[in-house]
């Protein structure tokens, strides 16, 4: 009986926890989740990061020298140590919560790689105001968890986001973005820096940018993004291909790989 009752107690703190978390996100338009990966994890996860990473950047080094931003798609496919963050313990519920029970993959997930001493590869901007006809302040589109490898201190060109832009009536004026590509600095922006294993999640409609990685260190972080299940997938080679959804047997998992049907009148999801 105790046992039961412990269980409960945790089950219900639990669930305050994703809902404060929830409220918070829904206010700023982000949050970090501290030591969302165990270490033991994460150094297994770095250590196939790495190896894939070392490589991808010689054949992008070869095509393209100094690029500010190197990444490669469908990462969850790439080796099984990162198809669990699909559905990570310490995210997923605060992901869910958000975005409601047709929740789905937009993509198979990135692993992005800002080389040692470049600047910004991207100046302030939303990641949808390419959609035309969807008036603002919009509804959250995408949702995008970036688990950090390592540590990412304030001169690693940490991702930059302004609080509560994402219910802005409009997207970033253009006049925060130099001629030369290069962000203004907008009182009040949160430079996003912290341990290894840390998850930031944020709205794709919060206005954000990169900034210079000033250090002699990559900063790396492993990128996975959520919709819902009516919106279509990102294209291009970023979409889970047809042979790693049918892979998977949980129910959960293959919602998430957009298998099923989108439009369920019955309310009957996976998630
Ligand atoms: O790499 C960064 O710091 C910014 C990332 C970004 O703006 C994006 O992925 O849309």
């Amino acid at each position: 009986m105790e046992a039961i009752l412990e269980e409960t107690e945790k089950t219900t703190e639990h669930a305050s926890l994703v809902e404060e978390r929830v409220r918070r996100f829904q206010r700023d338009g982000y949050l970090v989740i501290p030591d969302a990966i165990p270490k033991k994890m994460l150094d297994v996860i770095r250590r196939k990061f790495d190896a894939l990473m070392t490589e991808h950047c010689k054949l992008v080094d070869a095509l393209q020298p100094g690029a500010r931003r190197i990444y490669m798609k469908r990462i969850i496919e790439r080796d099984a140590v990162f198809e669990p963050l699909m559905d990570w313990p310490a995210t997923f519920p605060i992901v869910r919560q958000i975005v409601g029970a047709d929740v789905t993959l937009a993509s198979a997930g990135e692993a992005d790689c800002r080389p040692p001493r470049t600047g910004p590869w991207i100046g302030w901007h939303t990641d949808t105001s390419w959609m035309p006809g969807l008036d603002y302040p919009r509804q959250i589109n995408w949702l995008r968890c970036a688990y950090f490898v390592d540590d990412i201190t304030d001169d690693m060109g940490p991702f930059t986001l302004l609080p509560g832009s994402h219910r802005a009536a409009h997207p970033p004026p253009s006049a925060l973005t130099g001629p030369n590509g290069d962000p203004a600095d907008i009182e009040g922006a949160v430079r996003i820096v912290g341990k290894a294993g840390s998850c930031l999640i944020n709205s794709t409609e919060i206005w954000h940018t990169s900034t210079p990685n000033r250090s002699d260190r990559s900063r790396k972080l492993l990128m996975m993004i959520y919709k819902h299940a009516w919106m279509r997938q990102w294209e291009d080679g970023h979409e889970i291909s047809r042979e790693f959804a049918e892979r998977q047997t949980s129910p959960l998992r293959r919602q998430l790989c957009n298998l099923g049907v989108w439009h369920r009148y019955d309310w009957v999801w996976d998630a």
